[in-house]
């Protein structure tokens, strides 16, 4: 190995309190074998063993990466619920299933045993289904993290219905989109949030996204704080008021599902299913072959469960897996920067999942000696995901957050993929910092030559990341729009799943994430398409022409850069404000740009396309820009220029 790895720590297995479920790189590599040699053997045997179906399947899987129709468990039928709730309820019904930490740290935490989340469940269960909630629909959920927003999501897979969790960050208009693609008629949310001290007015966007959603007949409030808010009778009604009227357990007549899904609501509008077996699987393998769960850890996730990394990994991989989910309203850095490490001591978490962009933040702020009163010395593993994380960070995560006593894992991943891709398996890895390290059971990987569209073989390779094999928990769809998840994704590289991501593979065959080759942009770990954002700014009334770009920023990862040039060239002194404003309210504060430039002309090909490689080139402070013969009229890049150059 290169001399750049990291060996797991000595102390890291004679310290763990039971035994790891894999114990040697060497157990990894045969496991890892067989599942590529023998796939629908391995994760036949993986299904049995993880997930207690209520129908056997006859067939593993069928269909092929080439046509896109890849289907798991044929024939089978389980409840994502079930395996969540119930089995751990009945095995050991005082087990903490949640931990909520709220925002402010003076006021209290609760504990959530599987038995009284199976209650509350239960409940909701009762009240959706009277109010006609069936298999298959959409219910949105527009919620902060608390313990009712996991009750929410499990109370629509119990039924089959689907989710479609909606960050709470998402403004009234981006909200009301997906309300009404969903064509939801029961929005549960709260009377308002807290995060970061700072009060969100949750019910509030509601109201206004729902006044363009005439088919809402159900709004269901949780009471989080107790606020004065606007009511509409007939259709809003209290949680606790609703919820105690109906029975503590739900019967498993309508529980068994077959290809009822999870939906996701991406800023790019992507949206995907998932079969319910294969994705559960997904997370329960990864769970605990990754970030090797036992029962008995407390795991703490700090996503939101409106993305991917929390609906993963705060709800279904440690609740599959029957361990203490450990759900937090807040942010880093309220109230003080110390904050992720006096929660971890607080409830003594085993296990902790963050963003790069968080420990970019904190490893600005924090000394070693604010850490000096905390003794974190459970802590077993430390996970990273969302962007790549830069050597330095990884280290100072290793040192800062694990005092070098625990297995850092950079999982590499996406919301098409439902479940890690490339990670290190905690404890058996031998660490790389800045790599993602090895492939995760089951997924084939192949780097592509963009240029010869060829397979590259062999170590210190570069080119597109793709994957050649099915696993359960890939997206199996685009909702509404399967054309597009076969052009998005299959019909790129045939044969392969193509992931939008470049990627190298070092002399030790570890993997390197460079980054999206696409029009992605990762700002904060949040993904957001530039296509989108453009839009938004069109929308305002003095635009005519906007490109969006995403340039490197210390803090974010990427931060956006948006260029705009302006109806009759209409300056007013006002617009840059205005425009951030737009994206704002159009999509959300987290979209927000960075900078706003006001120019005469952006750039174009002859066919009319703005060649944005020129502008990011110009915005990165690069001096070649390369062929700009087919720009229409050369002059607009000097003024572009000038504009940059006075910012
Ligand atoms: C889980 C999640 C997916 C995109 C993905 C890639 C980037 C995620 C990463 C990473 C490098 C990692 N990404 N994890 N890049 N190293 N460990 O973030 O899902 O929101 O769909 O984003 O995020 O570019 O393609 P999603």
């Amino acid at each position: 190995m290169s001399e750049d790895t990291i060996s797991v720590p000595a102390q890291w297995r004679a310290q763990h309190p039971t035994t790891p479920h894999i114990v040697s790189l060497l157990d990894y590599h045969a496991l890892y074998n067989e599942s590529i040699q023998n796939p629908s053997a391995f994760w036949s045997k993986q299904a049995k063993e993880l997930l207690s179906f209520t129908r056997d399947f006859h067939t593993t899987n069928t269909g092929s990466l080439e046509n896109g129709d890849n289907a798991w468990f044929v024939g089978g039928g389980l409840n994502a619920c079930f395996n969540c709730v119930d089995r751990h309820a009945i095995q050991d019904p005082h087990r903490a299933a949640i931990i909520y930490e709220p925002d402010n740290p003076a006021d209290e935490s609760r504990v959530i045993t599987y038995s009284e989340l199976l209650r509350h469940v239960s409940q909701l269960v009762g009240f959706l289904r009277e109010r006609g909630v069936r298999k298959g629909n959409i219910v949105t959920i527009y919620m902060p993290m608390i313990p009712e927003a996991v009750v929410a999501v499990l109370a629509c897979a119990r039924i089959g219905a689907i989710h479609s969790v909606v960050f709470a960050g998402f403004s009234a208009e981006a909200l009301r989109d997906r309300i009404q693609d969903a064509k939801s008629t029961v929005v549960i949310t709260t009377d308002e949030g807290r995060r970061g001290g700072k009060t969100i007015s949750t019910k509030r966007v509601v109201d206004e996204a729902a006044r363009e959603c005439p088919e809402i007949t159900t709004l269901l409030v949780y009471k989080r704080t107790g606020a004065d808010i606007p009511w509409m009778a007939g259709r809003d009604v209290w949680w606790d008021e609703e919820l105690k009227r109906y029975p503590a357990y739900t019967p498993r007549k309508s529980w068994i599902q077959r290809t009822t899904c999870s939906y996701f609501t991406h800023p790019d509008r992507l949206e995907s299913r998932k079969d319910t077996a294969g994705y559960l699987l997904g997370a329960a393998v990864t769970g605990k072959y990754v970030f090797d769960i036992h029962p008995e850890d407390r795991f703490f996730c700090s996503g939101d469960i409106g993305w991917i990394t929390g609906h993963t990994y705060v709800v279904y991989a440690p609740l599959a897996l029957g361990c203490t989910t450990v759900i937090f309203e807040g942010t880093p850095t309220y109230p003080s920067h110390t904050r992720f490490w006096e929660i971890i001591q607080r409830h003594a978490c085993t296990h902790f999942y963050g963003a790069p962009t968080a420990f970019r933040l904190l490893k600005r702020s924090i000394e070693k000696k604010d850490l000096q009163n905390i003794d974190n010395s459970q802590l077993r593993v430390l996970g990273s995901v969302g962007e790549p994380i830069a050597p330095e960070i990884w280290k100072w995560y290793y040192e800062f957050m694990g005092n070098e006593n625990a297995a850092v894992t950079d999982t590499y991943w996406q919301t098409e993929t439902g479940s890690h891709i490339i990670a290190a398996y905690a404890g058996v890895t031998p660490m790389k910092p800045g790599s993602a390290t090895l492939p995760c059971l089951g997924i084939d990987l192949a780097i592509i030559d963009p240029v010869s569209d060829e397979e590259l073989k062999g170590n210190l390779v570069e080119g597109v990341l793709a994957i050649k094999q099915p696993w359960p928990s890939m997206a199996r769809t685009i909702r509404g729009n399967h054309d597009r998840y076969m052009d998005s994704y299959f019909n790129v590289y045939k044969g392969y799943y193509f992931t939008g991501d470049g990627a190298f593979r070092d002399q030790d065959g570890y993997y390197w994430i460079r980054g999206r080759v696409d029009d992605v942009i990762n700002v904060s770990g949040h993904r957001l398409s530039t296509s989108e954002i453009e839009s938004a700014l069109i929308e305002h009334a003095s635009v005519a022409e906007a490109a969006v770009i995403g340039v490197p920023d210390e803090l974010t990862g990427q931060a956006i850069n948006a260029i705009v040039s302006l109806k009759n060239n209409h300056m007013t002194e006002t617009i840059e404000r205005d425009l951030v404003v737009q994206i704002r309210t159009t999509i959300g504060p987290f979209a927000a740009p960075k900078k706003v430039l006001v120019v005469q002309d952006l750039p174009k090909t002859r066919s009319g396309k703005i060649v944005r490689r020129i502008l990011r080139k110009m915005l990165t402070g690069e001096t070649e820009f390369g062929d700009t013969s087919t720009a229409t009229d050369p002059s607009v890049l000097g003024e572009i220029l000038k504009v940059i150059s006075c910012v």
